[in-house]
């Protein structure tokens, strides 16, 4: 499937609530879609099954209907959240880490912005986090042996020069886009030299392939460890404006950079390939609070426009970030996350309103 906007009557949008508050943000995201009328093709949704819950009632993560349909009815996608137990279960594998394989959607996009800085908290933080979505330790090659000293597990990190170097392109294309265009390469190879330090080099060389003929010599390069790209996102959040990381390095990042923005239930992605894109709020399932109505749909409905805004569907994108931004800065519709009291219909009805 092409992700060109070329004659589409209609739009196709895969469902995958999963588990937990997914249930209740991926509806409210599905709602406001629909009210965007004919800035986008006719939205028509599939409503598929995966997650902890369908693997407990039908024994299966990630059902192959729904991979089947995904591939071949589907022009996009809004995944929500998955609650993968922290133990081993047999027969159970995370459906999100498998789905991103499926699908090849080898860069997951999460911009993090501020809407409304807080007093003193200038300047705003305006980034994006572009994690490597296929490799690193989520190939999830684990092993446990019993040793004379007891037990001993082990994991597979792997870093390929292929999903390294798609992953340094797609970051530089977005760099090109942004005003800044300031690339930061986040690494730790001062210690896994031959992993990272595959990362780090052929992430650096994509500027300078014969095939890129110069593109990308307006980009300012610069690379910095993942220890101390955590402590100057705290400090000096400025500093950075597209960061791009291995797998685990780009998942903590993006989680990290959301505490700088009031919170997680604000911060989108797209998991984008070169054939398919699919939206997903970067916060998890939130057991503690699903099924209270009170999840925030932001993070949802950003995704949504996130995902428009690839399909090339920019109108209809640009009008669901400017509601979602005028309901931040008015203050007075917002879920618990952000110290207000408001339920997550609530907070939808207001975006539908500025919509
Ligand atoms: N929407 C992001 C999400 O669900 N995060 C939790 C997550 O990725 N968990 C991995 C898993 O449960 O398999």
């Amino acid at each position: 499937r092409s992700l060109s906007t070329a004659a589409r009557s209609s739009l196709k949008i895969g469902l995958i609530p999963a588990d937990g508050i997914g249930k209740e943000v991926i509806p409210a995201a599905r709602t406001a879609i629909e009210a965007l009328g004919s800035d986008i093709p006719k939205p028509e949704f599939i409503e598929l099954l995966a997650g902890w819950e369908t693997f407990t009632r039908y024994g299966v993560a990630l059902p192959e209907e729904t991979v089947k349909i995904l591939r071949s009815d589907c022009d996009c996608a809004l995944f929500g959240s998955v609650s993968s137990p922290s133990r081993k279960v047999i027969g159970y594998s995370s459906p999100i880490v498998a789905l991103r394989k499926e699908l090849d959607l080898y860069a997951n996009i999460r911009p993090v912005v501020s809407v409304a800085p807080e007093a003193g908290q200038t300047p705003a933080v305006d980034l994006v986090v572009v994690r490597e979505n296929t490799e690193c330790l989520y190939v999830k090659q684990e092993e446990q042996i019993i040793t004379e000293n007891g037990k001993e597990a082990r994991a597979t990190r792997l870093i390929t020069e292929r999903a390294s170097r798609r992953i340094g392109k797609m970051a530089f294309d977005l760099a090109l886009e942004r005003q800044r265009k300031h690339l930061t390469i986040i690494h730790k190879s001062n210690v896994l030299s031959v992993t990272d330090g595959l990362f780090r080099e052929t992430v650096r060389k994509v500027h300078t392939f014969p095939d890129a003929e110069g593109k990308y010599d307006s980009v300012s390069v610069m690379e910095q460890l993942v220890d101390s790209a955590v402590y100057r996102l705290f400090r000096e959040p400025e500093v950075f404006d597209v960061m791009v990381a291995p797998n685990l390095y780009g998942d903590i990042l993006s989680d990290a950079a959301a505490a700088l923005v009031g919170s997680l239930g604000l911060v989108p992605s797209v998991n984008a390939g070169d054939d398919f894109v699919m939206g997903e709020p970067v916060h998890g399932s939130a057991p503690d609070i699903a099924g209270k109505g009170i999840a925030n749909p932001i993070a949802s409905i950003r995704s949504a426009a996130l995902m428009l805004r690839r399909l090339g569907y920019t109108k209809g994108a640009d009008r669901l970030d400017t509601a979602v931004d005028q309901v931040i800065r008015e203050g007075t519709t917002l879920t618990p996350d952000l110290n207000g009291k408001s339920s997550t219909t609530e907070v939808l009805d207001a975006v539908l309103k500025k919509l």
